[in-house]
Formats: C-alpha cells, sequence, structure tokens
C-alpha cells in the first residue's frame, strides 16, 4: 500500500522522483487521488508554508518542494478531474502593469497550487482591462495582484477600481515588497500579505 506520509515527506524535502513514484503506486493500487492529493501533497506543502513562514527555510527549499509538488500533480490532475474533485478556489493571479519581476508572483502561485487552489497565471505587466476580461472569463473568486515597483503600484489601485467597476465580485488580495497593509486599505483591497504562505491563509479564509 502506497504510504502517504512518505508522499509528504518526499514533497518536505523536493524530492521529485520519490514524489511521483509514491503517486503513480497510489493510484495505481486504487488510493482514492482526492486522498493522494490531501495527505500527501497537500499535506506536505503545509508543512513547507509552515516552515517558510517561521524562516526555517527559505526560498530555494520552497522552490524545490513546488517543482516536487508539480510533477506529481502533473500525474494526479487528470485523476482528480475523472473523480470530480472541486479545487479550494479560483485564484486569478498576475504581476501589475509595466513591472516584469514574477519570482514573488509564482512563489505565491505555487503555494496556492500547493493549497489545492486552481490557479489562473495571468503572467507579468498585466493591465487593468486584463484582470477584469479573465476575471469574468474564468468566474475567479479570488484575484491577486503583485507589485515589485514602487512606481507599478498605482497599478493595483486602477486594477481594484476597474474590477469593482466592471461588477467583478472577486476578492481582491496584493502583495509585493513594497506593498503593504496600509496600502491595500487605502486602495480598498480585501487582503495584503507579506510572503507566499500567509497568502495560502489569507486565500483560505477569503473562500471559506
Ligand atoms: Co528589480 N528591482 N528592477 N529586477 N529587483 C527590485 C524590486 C529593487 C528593490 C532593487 C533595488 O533597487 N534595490 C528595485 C525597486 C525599487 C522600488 O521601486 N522600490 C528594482 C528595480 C528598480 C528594477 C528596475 C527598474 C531596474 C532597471 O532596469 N533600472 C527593473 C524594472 C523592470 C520592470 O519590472 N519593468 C528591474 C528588473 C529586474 C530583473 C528583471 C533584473 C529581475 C526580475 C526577474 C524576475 O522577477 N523574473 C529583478 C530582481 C530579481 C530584483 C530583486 C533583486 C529581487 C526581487 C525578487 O524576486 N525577490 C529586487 C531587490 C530585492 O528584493 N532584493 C529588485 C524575491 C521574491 C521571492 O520576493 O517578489 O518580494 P518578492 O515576493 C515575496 C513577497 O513580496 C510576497 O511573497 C513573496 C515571498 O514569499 N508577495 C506576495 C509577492 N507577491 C505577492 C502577492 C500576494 C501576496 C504576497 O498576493 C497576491
Amino acid at each position: 500500500m502506497a504510504d502517504l506520509k512518505a508522499l509528504a515527506d518526499a514533497i518536505i524535502k523536493g524530492d521529485q522522483n520519490t514524489a511521483v513514484e509514491i503517486t503513480r503506486t497510489a493510484l495505481d493500487e486504487g488510493t482514492a487521488a482526492k486522498s493522494v492529493l490531501e495527505e500527501g501533497l497537500i499535506a506536505g506543502m503545509d508543512v513547507v508554508g509552515g516552515r517558510f513562514k517561521k524562516n526555517e527555510i527559505y526560498i530555494p527549499e520552497v522552490l524545490i518542494a513546488a517543482r516536487a509538488m508539480k510533477m506529481a500533480m502533473e500525474i494526479l490532475e487528470p485523476e482528480l478531474v475523472k473523480a470530480g474533485v472541486k479545487p479550494v478556489g479560483k485564484f486569478l493571479i498576475g504581476t501589475v502593469q509595466g513591472d516584469l519581476h514574477d519570482i514573488g508572483k509564482n512563489l505565491v502561485a505555487m503555494m496556492l497550487k500547493g493549497a489545492g487552489f486552481e490557479v489562473i497565471d495571468l503572467g507579468v505587466d498585466v493591465g487593468p482591462e486584463k484582470f477584469v476580461e479573465q476575471a469574468k472569463a474564468a468566474g475567479a473568486q479570488l484575484i491577486g495582484m503583485s507589485a515589485l515597483l514602487t512606481t507599478t503600484m498605482p497599478g493595483m489601485e486602477k486594477t481594484v477600481k476597474a474590477l469593482k467597476d466592471a461588477g467583478v465580485s472577486a476578492r481582491i488580495m496584493i502583495g509585493g515588497a513594497p506593498v503593504t497593509q496600509g496600502y491595500a486599505d487605502k486602495i480598498g483591497a480585501d487582503g495584503y500579505t507579506p510572503d507566499a504562505a500567509s497568502a495560502v491563509d489569507l486565500a483560505k479564509t477569503l473562500v471559506a
């Protein structure tokens, strides 16, 4: 019988070969895809997120764990679809207009996937119109914006306004090195977090 605790450990260690092997074995043995996801992959990423938040591990370890998760997810995803397992929520994310920094945004996206969210990543240099168009098309419950430059932060305010003007009711989260809770309050975003692990916690709260 495949050991889902060992799968979680493989994710924590970023051991992608073992993660893929246990995921395959578990599915071949008839373990439910949902259990593989929740007791193996998400359980492992939860530990990674917690350790990252406490500064016990750093960005490289998180990226390695996320890569192992991604490889295992490639095998698991078709089975989850077949089994009709619904994601925790649909999260649209992008770096705002004029801004090409994507390392932090990618980290947030990976951690959200790790927590069971369906993530639609719009990439970098995303203007308000694109956020609005894609939010409507995807019916996302959550929209996340990242900005690393003080000069591109106003793009967040413009996007929040454009989303509200267009009647998009999704909750909006923002983040990035120059962003603060005060700024989130000022522009009418629903939340700000300083790091990717807290972004997952906030997303879970906002979608609940
Ligand atoms: Co840029 N850059 N950069 N740069 N760059 C900074 C941001 C800067 C602080 C460097 C400096 O001067 N000390 C400075 C900004 C100054 C300012 O405005 N305050 C700066 C500048 C000026 C520039 C250029 C203008 C330089 C130039 O060309 N003259 C230019 C702008 C290009 C553009 O975007 N239009 C530029 C370009 C670049 C590179 C392309 C070379 C490269 C980006 C590569 C890439 O992203 N693919 C780059 C890099 C790498 C950096 C630094 C060194 C590192 C940024 C990073 O990835 N950090 C940065 C200096 C620094 O921070 N030491 C710098 C790691 C990442 C994990 O952190 O993105 O903060 P971060 O994400 C965190 C949190 O903020 C949070 O979670 C993550 C971790 O848990 N978070 C969220 C992020 N998004 C979130 C969203 C959420 C919630 C949390 O909810 C949705």
